[in-house]
């Protein structure tokens, strides 16, 4: 039986590491001091548990991801699969796998891992490469690695990449297990990466980041400063690149698309790979934390600022183009085409969390919530087993369906997104509780309960609601002895009038309900501190917290520089971003006009996928007669489902921006031409 276990070596070695140095001012309260018993997170965590990770190996077997290693470990055989960076798969679902398992301990799986870990282990070289991509053979590398180690790492090979994932996946494992197994093969990897890179030897900035990421996790476990030294050194080797043309617009050219236009320091604008950039600007938040680099801090201050005010999709989306994977320009949010990988709206998850533990201001919480409700759980099916890469905003049958994935699919030969996935879904209980001294945030409104210390006290706080479809929170705060301590209860920007942290997205009307809070049964005045109502006193055993939100259906306008959603609406209830689909709506959605006056009802459908709060309306719909010949308006039902639940009943136009007047409607649908998934 796998036993959950920060184990008293790892709290000893951590601690130790931590005493000296600065670091994030909040600590995020960790996901196994966290138990879940909601139904919205917890059915998704086991659905992960229980189909996403199995079916994950035994897909990373079926496609010999896991034959590369084997091959790797015999020096012989031919690099069995497609991309040099698909070792990460296998990486990324040990990962899922140890947080799973130290939520729901499986001896089965636990033994499966083991064996795979020994796998990895044995593909390792000497010296600690591991790589399965040239290691196999070699004479005759993966063509994006080149002849010699490292040489093509700025452009394809992915070498630190596959480093940056083994390290997370073996913190994780280490953490969740207690063994040393796979920390042990990071850590030797890890060694000849410093000794290989760093100032006097190697520089490169890395062509897809990560490695800074799991660096940082590495120095966490174990203390050690070159970990630490050589990510904040990768950081820095940014904006150096030799083959610059500054005068080419051409991402692959200027350095941009892998962010080494530009040094850091200098860098003020989320640019180039989504996925690759919101890994860089997480390492930046932890590198700055634990050296206190100020200018770090600016730089990714701005850039974050630049995200949300410039590049960010109602649904949390990132990474608007589907050329490069990258984010457009500012402003640049089509939805016939958009990108939004799933990929980086994990990785808008990590940058967000960091950002918050950098400020405590709930502004970044809001956001990471946005991407948490919309458009990463959309990534994955109902079924736990189908996959969205990128993440479309609108399908009308007679465009997009060339352009956009219009239906999820169980695998891909770039399969990252996946795996990501699986490895995000275990960790989420983190999310949920912060804690600085004496204060103590919640972040987000699952139900369950964390154990805490606080004063030197031990303080159990459970939650009860039923988030994110009724805004009724209620709290229990359970001091061992009373004690006196901050409860920071996060007030969502949306609760506030606030549809997101800029001015890139408002509320059409604002709303007259406001936020309010009880304790044990009376209301209280409180003061709000960077976006949380600040709850001060001595709290005594089975004290009762009761927040109302309100959860009025609000239409959400764009900002008029955002050209593809001028004069069109989006519809949001608590946190939840909505679409229409065609199954809904008379098999056609590019039709429905939403006007300001529009008045809508919410209904909890428990038998419609998985059950949601389903919006209707009465709205004016443009349709064509039979013979094609007139057009009329007719009023019908609209139907709206949470954009996340999308696509699980076959394929289809789906609308997330309706048009307030009769302005962009689609009036004659094409036959369904199949889909080109864009890479
Ligand atoms: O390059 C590795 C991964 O493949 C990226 O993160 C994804 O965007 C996909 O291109
Ligand atoms: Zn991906």
């Amino acid at each position: 039986m796998v036993k959950f276990a920060f184990t008293a070596l790892a709290f000893s070695l951590t601690t130790a590491a931590l005493a000296q140095r600065s670091d994030y001012p909040i600590r995020a309260v960790p996901f196994t001091q966290v138990k879940l018993t909601d139904t919205f997170w917890l059915p998704r965590l086991k659905t992960n548990t229980d189909v996403t990770i199995p079916a994950s190996f035994q897909r990373c077997e079926a496609t010999n991801r896991v034959k590369n290693f084997e091959m790797a470990a015999a020096k012989q055989g031919k690099f069995a699969t497609t991309f040099p960076f698909d070792d990460t798969d296998i990486y990324k679902t040990i990962e899922g796998a140890s947080y799973s398992m130290s939520l729901y301990p499986d001896e089965k799986l636990g033994a499966y891992v083991d064996a795979l870990v020994a796998k990895v282990g044995a593909a390792q070289e000497p010296d600690g490469y591991l790589y399965t991509a040239r290691t196999i053979d070699p004479a005759h590398p993966h063509p994006w690695a080149g002849p010699e180690r490292w040489e093509k790492e700025r452009e394809l090979s992915h070498e630190l990449y596959n480093s940056g994932h083994l390290y997370e996946a073996a913190v994780a494992h280490y953490q969740a297990t207690g063994k040393k197994t796979l920390l042990n093969i990071a850590l030797k990897n890890a060694d000849l990466v410093c000794a290989v890179f760093g100032p006097g030897k190697r520089r490169v900035a890395p062509g897809h980041e990560i490695v800074e990421m799991g660096l940082v996790k590495l120095y966490r476990v174990t203390g050690k400063p070159e970990y630490l030294s050589t990510a904040k050194f990768f950081l820095e080797a940014r904006g150096h690149y030799k083959g610059y043309d500054p005068q080419s617009q051409d991402a692959w050219k200027n350095g941009s698309y892998w962010q080494d236009d530009k040094p850091v320091a200098d860098q003020r604008e989320a640019v180039g790979h989504a996925v690759r950039a919101e890994y860089l600007y997480s390492a930046m938040a932890d590198v700055a934390a634990l050296t206190g680099d100020q200018q770090l801090l600016a730089s990714v201050d701005s850039i974050w600022h630049n995200m949300v005010s410039k590049k960010l999709y109602v649904t949390g989306g990132t990474g608007a183009v589907p050329g490069g994977e990258r984010f457009g320009g500012n402003y640049e949010l089509p939805n016939t085409t958009a990108y939004n990988e799933t990929c980086a709206s994990v990785a808008n998850v990590y940058w967000n969390q960091r950002m918050f533990q950098l400020h405590g201001d709930s502004k970044y919480v809001d956001v990471l919530e946005k991407v948490l409700y919309n458009g990463l759980i959309s990534g994955v099916g109902l079924d736990g087993k189908s996959f969205f890469y990128s993440n479309a905003m609108q399908i009308k049958n007679s465009v997009s369906f060339a352009q956009s994935e219009p239906q999820r699919a169980g695998w891909f030969d770039c399969s990252c997104c996946p795996t990501n996935l699986a490895r995000l879904f275990p960790s989420l209980p983190g999310y949920v509780y912060a804690q600085k001294g004496n204060e103590v945030y919640v972040n987000l409104f699952v139900s369950g309960s964390t154990d805490l210390l606080v004063n030197k006290k031990k303080v159990q706080i459970t939650q009860q609601n039923n988030y994110p479809w009724q805004g009724d929170l209620k709290f229990t705060v359970n001091p061992a002895a009373s004690t006196d301590f901050n409860l920071l209860v996060r007030l969502p920007g949306w609760a506030r009038n606030e549809a997101v942290p800029s001015d890139l997205y408002t509320f059409a009307t604002p709303s007259q309900e406001k936020v309010s809070i009880k304790i044990n049964g009376k209301p209280v005045t409180y003061t709000v501190q960077k976006g949380y109502a600040v709850l001060a006193k001595k709290w005594r055993k089975n004290d009762v917290v009761e927040v109302t939100l309100p959860m009025e259906v609000r239409q959400v306008v764009a900002n008029s520089n955002v050209k593809a959603d001028l004069d069109k609406v989006a519809l949001q209830r608590g946190p939840v971003v909505y679409c229409a689909e065609w199954k809904d709506n008379g098999g056609k959605t590019s039709n429905l006009i939403v006007p300001t006056t529009t008045t809508f009802t919410a209904a909890y459908t428990p038998e419609v996928l998985n059950g949601i709060m389903q919006l209707t309306a009465t709205i004016p719909a443009v349709q064509v007669d039979a013979a094609k010949n007139s057009v009329r308006t007719v009023q019908q039902t609209m139907t709206a489902v949470p954009y996340y639940a999308w696509a699980n009943r076959g394929k289809g136009e789906m609308t997330v921006w309706f048009p307030q007047r009769v302005t962009d409607v689609d009036l004659i649908s094409q036959p369904i031409v199949e889909a080109v998934v864009n890479k």
